[in-house]
């Protein structure tokens, strides 16, 4: 009888959470669910994981061999630069309570979850993993970006002094279905999806923030997935590893909205609001270490899963999160 394992998914009832849940639960081949494992995806109502106490008797509930750790308060553009101190403290609480637990639960194995938005905005290009710590993150997303950081230098920390195997991933912008699609809140793809959708039933113009010129790489909720899972079981580094498309499929702002107009089958107005602000022209990611590692891992192509993530919206967007009261 092979000795049941428990992977335990903090932030498991967000974008990136149910897509791993959805690759376990569907894949078929070497990403789904293993035999012997047991897999557990928290939401905040399991409890407050800025608290010791809660995120002590989580551990206690579940005895986790391994944690998967994407819990986290998270928000677009707009909402990093409204809320920087929220986004500094809840996760500099969060992360430290979810590691420390883990380091005293012995828990064999903890992948966390940083960003591209992290690294410096003064630097060159492609940006690699090396290059997290070398100067300040954009004004626009500061809160947000020191807290990620120092789960490296926490995962660092750990492994030094008492061995710990607890390592990081690095996504690029993510998308996909069970997104946030809060007009304010929300990241680019889902606020789009969302004010298109609202366009097209109301008739009423659809208008994108910002210039539209900015760069980014978008990688699709349900791929990352697959390579969160491949992480978990196979990755030894406790450096972390960015996990993004290639820099040939960067894409800017104007192309992202074309996307999603064919994807809403939008044929109205459609204008550009420059008084909002761009953020960061761009972060171009390099993911030859992943390419070294996977070489032949097929990412879904962006108006597919631009597509696909449309459909699972307006099909259910009665109990999506719109922000809707
Ligand atoms: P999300 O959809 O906003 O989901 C956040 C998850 O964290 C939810 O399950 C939420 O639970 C949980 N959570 C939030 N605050 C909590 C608290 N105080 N206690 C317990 N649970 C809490 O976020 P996401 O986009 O999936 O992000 C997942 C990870 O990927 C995060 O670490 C994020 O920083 C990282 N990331 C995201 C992107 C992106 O573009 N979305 C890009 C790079 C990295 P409820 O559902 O109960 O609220
Ligand atoms: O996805 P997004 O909010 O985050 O915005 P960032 C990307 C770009 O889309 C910006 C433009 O240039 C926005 O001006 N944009 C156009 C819109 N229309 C909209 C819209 O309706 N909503 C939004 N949100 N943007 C975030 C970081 O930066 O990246 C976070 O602040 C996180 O901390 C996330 O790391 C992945 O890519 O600019």
């Amino acid at each position: 009888m092979t000795h049941e394992k428990v992977i335990l998914v903090t932030g498991g009832s967000g974008l990136v959470g149910k897509a791993i849940e959805w690759v376990i639960e569907n894949d078929k081949g070497k990403y789904g669910k293993g035999e012997g494992e047991k897999w557990v995806f928290l939401t905040s109502k399991d409890g407050d994981l800025r608290s010791i106490e809660a995120t002590r008797a989580i551990f206690e509930k579940y005895k986790p061999n391994q944690v998967i750790h994407l819990a986290a308060l998270v928000g677009g553009l707009f909402k990093n630069i409204k809320y920087k101190l929220d986004l500094l403290r809840d996760n500099l609480l969060i992360n430290d309570n979810v590691l420390h637990t883990a380091h005293e639960h012995k828990v064999e194995k903890v992948v966390s979850c940083l960003s591209t938005c992290i690294f410096p905005d003064k630097t060159t290009y492609p940006i690699d993993e090396t290059m997290i710590h070398n100067g300040p993150p954009h004004e626009s997303n500061f809160g947000y970006a020191y807290a990620k950081r120092l789960i490296d230098s926490q995962n660092k920390a750990y492994n030094d002094q008492f061995g710990d195997n607890f390592t990081s991933v690095i996504p690029t912008n993510v998308f996909g279905p069970h997104d946030n699609y809060d007009l304010q809140d929300s990241h680019v793809i889902p606020g789009l999806i969302h004010k298109c959708y609202l366009a097209k039933k109301n008739g009423t113009p659809f208008v994108v923030a910002g210039t539209g010129k900015p760069l980014r790489q978008f990688i699709y909720s349900r791929d990352l997935a697959k390579l969160f899972i491949w992480v978990l079981r196979e990755y030894k580094e406790i450096d972390p590893i960015i996990l993004s498309v290639g820099e040939k499929d960067e894409i800017c702002i104007k192309d992202v909205a074309d996307a999603i107009v064919k994807a809403v089958g939008f044929e109205g107005e459609y204008s550009f609001d420059t008084s909002k602000s761009d953020g960061q022209y761009k972060k171009t990611a390099n993911n030859a270490k992943l390419l070294k590692y996977l070489p032949d891992f097929q990412f879904t192509p962006f108006e597919v899963a631009v597509k696909e993530s449309t459909d699972w919206f307006i099909q259910n967007y009665g109990n999506a999160r719109t922000g809707n009261p």
